[in-house]
């Protein structure tokens, strides 16, 4: 009797720590307005997975995470980092600021060479996003150690789609074909029902470049 009436204490001590912690990032998305705000783990077979426009279609390369500011004030992301449940897998240089405006988008792509985006654009400092196509898990860490927002998900992130919030930096994850948009994925781009970057393919950019001949 004694054991189980530990058991369950140790069961609601540790239900306490974790909502505790959920708690603690959400104020401090809150407070920064810096939040993980859409997220590409499967980039689409063929052509239609080219999400950095390097004209390839790559497992790795095309992985990318978007950050999204949503609050008042400029924030320097020198020395922050994005990890996976593994390791660390993008260390923004501490050595140069990184500054993210009101409203302004930063994505990081897994690597390849990306191309033609408006805004920040980083290519992940490990060489890979290594992002499983399910379950894992997606956390912005501060230079200070505080998880700024984390996203962790499971099988419908292998969907070849990203999982996007929507409003972009406050709301609920979803996905483009719930939300029955006509695009896979919105680097750099409001995650909107009229955003079109996303679904522009590669051949579609070529095709439009050598008719402006
Ligand atoms: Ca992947
Ligand atoms: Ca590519
Ligand atoms: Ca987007």
């Amino acid at each position: 009797m004694k054991v189980a009436w530990l058991f369950l204490c140790l069961i609601a001590v540790v239900g306490t720590d974790m909502a505790g912690r959920a708690e603690e990032r959400d104020t401090a998305r809150l407070t920064s307005g810096i939040a993980i705000n859409e997220v590409l783990a499967d980039p689409p077979e063929g052509e239609n997975g080219d999400a950095n426009r390097d004209g390839q279609r790559n497992t790795y390369g095309d992985e990318f995470v978007e950050l999204y500011n949503s609050g008042p004030d400029t924030t320097d992301l020198s020395g922050w980092y994005i990890a996976d449940a593994v390791d660390i897998r993008h260390v923004f240089p501490d050595s140069i600021e990184v500054l993210l405006a009101p409203g302004q988008f930063l994505t990081v792509f897994g690597g390849g060479d990306p191309t033609g985006f408006d805004g920040a654009v980083w290519v992940a400092s490990s060489g890979r996003l290594s992002l499983n196509n399910s379950d894992d898990v997606v956390a912005l860490i501060s230079t200070s150690g505080d998880t700024m927002d984390v996203h962790t998900y499971g099988a419908e992130a292998g969907r070849n789609e990203s999982l996007i919030r929507v409003p972009d930096g406050s709301g609920d994850w979803t996905r483009p074909s719930v939300e029955d948009w006509d695009w896979l994925f919105s680097p750099q781009e409001p995650n909107r029902g009229d955003t079109s970057a996303g679904n522009v393919s590669w051949g579609e950019v070529k095709r439009q470049y050598f008719a402006r001949g």
